[in-house]
């Protein structure tokens, strides 16, 4: 089995924060920050696989931007995306529902106070010039 499966990190902004999320599970992952996603889905858009992955993680109605250029390598056969995403007017604030214990938003000044996946560490390294650009609705 060659074929490389993406899983979706979203980069999610809110008024030049960055949400980082840590994780609980596996074991081998517990206590580790990274951007909140999953694998996509047979046929699914990587768009949608964000938008279904934040709703079933976080409990919130996001909307992916656009993809920060670039694929990090995970456990094979996986590999990271990151899109930009934002939550919708209207949308419950991110909450810990599965596979996280805690929720932090990130400001570029603290960005690296918190001990990331290694393997998020060069796509949050990519994510952070977009922590400049004001949201949408700002
Ligand atoms: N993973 C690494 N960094 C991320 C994400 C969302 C996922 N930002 C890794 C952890 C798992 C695999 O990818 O080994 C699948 O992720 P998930 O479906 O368990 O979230
Ligand atoms: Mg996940």
């Amino acid at each position: 089995m060659t074929e490389r499966i993406v899983v979706v990190g979203a980069a999610l902004l809110d008024g030049g924060r960055l949400l980082a999320a840590r994780r609980s599970a596996p074991p081998e992952l517990a206590g580790r920050w990274e951007l909140p996603g999953g694998k996509v889905e047979p046929g699914e858009r990587p768009e949608a696989a964000l938008v279904r992955e934040l709703r079933e993680e976080l409990g919130v109605e996001a909307e992916a931007v656009e993809r920060i250029p670039g694929s990090w390598p995970l456990r094979p056969p996986y590999e990271l995306h990151v899109w930009t995403a934002h939550l919708r007017p209207g949308s419950a604030a991110p909450a810990p529902l599965e596979d996280h214990d805690e929720l932090r938003w990130l400001t570029p000044s603290d960005i690296w106070t918190v001990p990331w996946l290694d393997q998020d560490v060069p796509a949050v390294r990519a994510a952070l010039p977009r922590l400049g650009a004001a949201s949408p609705d700002a």
